[in-house]
């Protein structure tokens, strides 16, 4: 038998809805395994453990997590109790640093049964290969004078190392899959940290002589998005760029509901974190009506990643049969609960 410690933060808002339906479904397909287990042990930090204790986790937060396989997240944020920078500083960001989780995999792609805003909704399959440890999050810089001479300074930090650790990756992905990989860019504008990506892309490139390559300004790349996605294989960003363009995936599948993402340890020395793209959303939170999907998906990426690749596409057939089914939340154009969508994908993982 095969035992998984996984540790859970729900966090805030609707991840204290999707993360339990999540649950649900990592169960389900455990008995499906037939030889599979996991132990979930939950950590109540959030905003609301922000207003009691001062901090988003405890001191020694990070080192009880770090026993653990993996972290399966929900949410960080609720802007009406937290400063948002705290928050997400406090403990997203702060578990991505300190776990070295330097790289962040955001896939999309067109699923049946949804509705795309897009004008013409081709078929598309694409990962983004966000950087996830420097770039433009950073906290370097510093707020100084009062009144007109107010002065906000923000430094992004690139490095040779972070750079080229995800450009390589992304292109180690791209060879596995179509063999396509695009940079995105800003080297028009950006004057020292853009060029110095496209020298390092260019660079590594050399090494990945099959792999066909592009590179656009990012704002050229976003509409791109909107316009033809199915042009794109892989795509490399920095942390910032990755974000935003993640956002855009997750809008032209349908919802923002819906994508996923893992953020990895390339190192072994520590768990890696799978939480949706979405964030907290206070707005429909309590109604029970949030879209699981995109807190199912990534716990599908996290079964990819602890093994159990052919479980991990069995809970992303029987999700997509589930939405195919017409069985979907009103995000998505139903009329399903959380709950009853979340059912019946762990009705047919068991069939
Ligand atoms: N699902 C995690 C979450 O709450 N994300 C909200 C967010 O703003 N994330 C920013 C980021 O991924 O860097």
């Amino acid at each position: 038998m095969i035992k998984h410690e996984i540790a859970v933060i729900p966090g805030d808002g609707i991840g204290n809805e999707v993360v339990p339906a999540a649950l649900n479904v990592l169960n389900a397909a455990a008995e499906v395994h037939g030889g599979l287990s996991f132990k979930f042990t939950e950590f109540p930090w959030n905003c609301d453990y922000y207003l009691k204790h001062g901090m988003m986790m405890p001191e020694d937060g990070l080192r009880t997590l770090q026993s653990f396989e993996a972290v399966f997240l929900g949410a960080v944020g609720d802007p009406a109790k937290v400063p948002d920078h705290i928050s997400l500083w406090g403990l997203l960001i702060k578990i991505r640093r300190e776990f070295e989780q330097v790289i962040n995999i955001r896939p999309a792609k067109y699923i049946q049964g949804i509705v795309s805003p897009l004008v013409n909704p081709n078929d598309f399959d694409l990962i983004v290969v966000r950087e996830n440890s420097e770039g433009e999050y950073s906290e370097v810089g510093g707020r100084i004078h009062k009144g007109e001479d107010q002065m906000a300074i923000q430094n992004a930090i690139f490095t040779r190392k972070g750079t080229e650790r995800a450009i390589r990756y992304a292109f180690e992905l791209a060879a596995k899959r179509r063999g396509h990989l695009t940079s995105a860019t800003k080297s028009n504008g950006i004057f020292h940290s853009m060029p110095f990506w496209d020298d390092v892309f260019k660079e590594v490139s050399q090494d990945y002589p099959d792999t066909r390559t592009a590179s656009y300004h990012i704002d050229a790349l976003a509409a791109f998005f909107v316009t033809r996605p199915q042009i794109f294989d892989v795509i490399v960003a920095s942390n910032l760029f990755g974000d935003i363009l993640t956002d855009i995936g997750a809008a032209i599948m349908g919802s923002i509901g819906i994508a996923p993402a893992a953020n990895i340890n390339l190192n072994g020395k520590f768990p890696s974190m799978f939480e949706p793209v979405h964030g907290s959303a206070p707005d429909i939170c309590g109604k029970g009506i949030a879209n699981p999907i995109g807190q199912i998906w990534t716990a599908k990426m996290m079964l990819d990643h602890l093994g159990h690749q052919e479980l991990g596409q069995q809970v992303l057939d029987a999700m997509e049969a589930t939405i195919f089914s017409g069985i979907k939340t009103p995000d998505i154009g139903g009329k399903a609960s959380t709950q009853e969508m979340t059912d019946d994908i762990c009705s047919r993982l068991k069939k």
